[in-house]
């Protein structure tokens, strides 16, 4: 018996909208407004223990160390803590926004994951992205790997790579370009990785005027140090003018489970030879639920986020049921759509709402803020369980959220060295709550 827990990310007390994600129409769209991290965090609590309601495991993924000063450190900053806010906000205030975003909680962004089944030495295996396009990302995979490792430490299960080699080329953005198909968790999958473009070879396809942050040569590496049975991996490229219509990550135009891939029917630039090709290696039932652009077009199914929903697989043979956000039930043409695919004879059984807005005008639906992790019995027990979410848990991280947490940040508040004190000190006692000693960089260098 296998089964997927989510791990979401728990939006970080630094959550702000700074318009840092060029081709990402709702961080720039919000670019510079005030931010409510307290509600931030507690809608994504909820959509954590609504998903564990459902009968689902759910995991936790802690927010990341913002002010990330050790970058501006690097990068020529020096003095006290203070000291380094204050010269970056008087000298370089889009540095110091670049390494204040709390964007680690969107952990289908973290790492690529392999399960078990699918790989040469039968461990799961994890390789963080590097998240190499977007400079306020690229500072995450380090951070993101240690924190792996202190959940899925037994090495009898769990393997770690390293991200890829930084910079464009190897340009990595995890889970949010990756789908795998399977009859069951268990069961060997055929695992589809999608990119952008290719950075090595000539692009046959033109290719998108917005960053494409997926390289084939990056998916390639990871389906290489997974250990993949390369008959059983599909490459494909994501379509470059969905990826202009702000869809920068291919979850925000499809999403899978199991036999299920729903998607947008514009998302791939050769659609046919795609399903081809995964028909012939999944050598099963494959279920294709095609949105046309007739009944969604491609604005709506981006300022909706219809396909950065959650797809999953409910117990006691309940069927599928698509969780999705709430600004897919406000958008017309997308609520006339789902009202026609829960007539239609498909695994989707189910059609629900969460609300994540704080998350959503950044870019980051309910399909973004979790990572998909399929595992066993056995690799379930060897899970640090701290960080499965049971009622203490979440009672727990309600609480500290309700007594850290600002209900406001407005862009310039960034500048006051109170509010890193105040991260800072939130941080340190969640790293209590999970037993992680001196996880945060601030806590070593004290
Ligand atoms: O990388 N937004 C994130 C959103 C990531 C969504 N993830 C998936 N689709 N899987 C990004 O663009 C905005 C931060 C800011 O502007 O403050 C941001 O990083």
């Amino acid at each position: 018996m296998s089964t997927e827990v989510n791990f979401d990310g728990l939006i970080g007390p630094s959550h702000n909208y700074g318009g840092l994600s060029h081709g990402n129409v709702a961080s720039k769209s919000n670019a510079l407004r005030i931010s409510q991290p307290k509600k931030a965090a507690l809608q994504g609590l909820e959509k954590m223990n609504y998903l564990r309601g459902l009968g689902l495991a759910q995991g936790v993924l802690l927010p990341q160390q913002r002010p990330h000063l050790p970058t501006l450190r690097s990068l020529g900053f020096s003095g006290s803590d203070a000291e380094i806010i204050n010269r970056a906000s008087n000298q370089a205030p889009e540095l110091l926004a670049q390494c204040y975003s709390a964007s680690s909680m969107w952990t289908a962004n973290a790492c690529t994951v392999a399960p078990s089944a699918d790989t040469a030495d039968g461990r799961v295996h994890f390789t963080a992205s590097n998240l190499s396009s977007m400079f306020h990302r690229s500072i995450e995979h380090e951070t993101t790997t240690r924190l792996l490792k202190s959940i899925f430490s037994d090495e009898n299960y769990f393997t770690h790579h390293q991200a890829l080699p930084s910079g464009v080329h190897f340009g990595d953005e995890g889970a949010a370009n990756h789908n795998r198909f399977a009859e069951n968790y268990a069961d060997a999958g055929v695992q589809l990785f999608v990119f952008g473009r290719y950075a090595f070879r000539e692009n046959r396809y033109a290719t998108a005027k917005f960053p494409t942050r997926q390289t084939y040569e990056a998916s390639r590496a990871i389906s290489q140090l997974h250990g993949l049975d390369q008959n059983r991996v599909v490459y494909a490229q994501q379509n470059p003018k969905i990826i202009d219509a702000g869809a920068f990550h291919n979850d925000v135009v499809s999403v899978s489970n199991l036999n299920t891939f729903f998607m947008h029917e514009e998302a791939f630039v050769d659609k046919a030879s795609m399903q081809d090709e995964l028909r012939r290696k999944y050598n099963g039932e494959l279920h294709f639920i095609e949105v046309p652009t007739e009944q969604v077009s491609l604005q709506a199914a981006v300022k909706s986020y219809l396909f950065n929903s959650q797809l999953i697989q409910l117990p006691n043979e309940q069927g599928m049921a698509l969780i999705l956000p709430s600004e897919s039930q406000e958008n017309a043409e997308v609520f006339a759509y789902l009202q026609d695919l829960k007539e239609q004879d498909t695994p989707i059984k189910h059609v629900q709402f969460v609300d994540v807005r704080q998350s959503m005008q950044n870019g980051g639906g309910p399909a973004c803020l979790r990572l998909r992790v399929a595992l066993n019995q056995a690799e379930l027990g060897a899970v640090n369980s701290k960080f499965i979410l049971d009622d203490q848990l979440f009672a727990e991280l309600n609480r500290w959220v309700n007594k850290h947490y600002r209900d406001e940040i407005h862009p310039d508040d960034l500048r006051d060295p109170k509010l890193a004190q105040e991260n800072f000190f939130a941080l340190d006692e969640l790293s209590q709550i999970f037993d992680l000693g001196s996880f945060y960089e601030f806590q070593r260098e004290a």
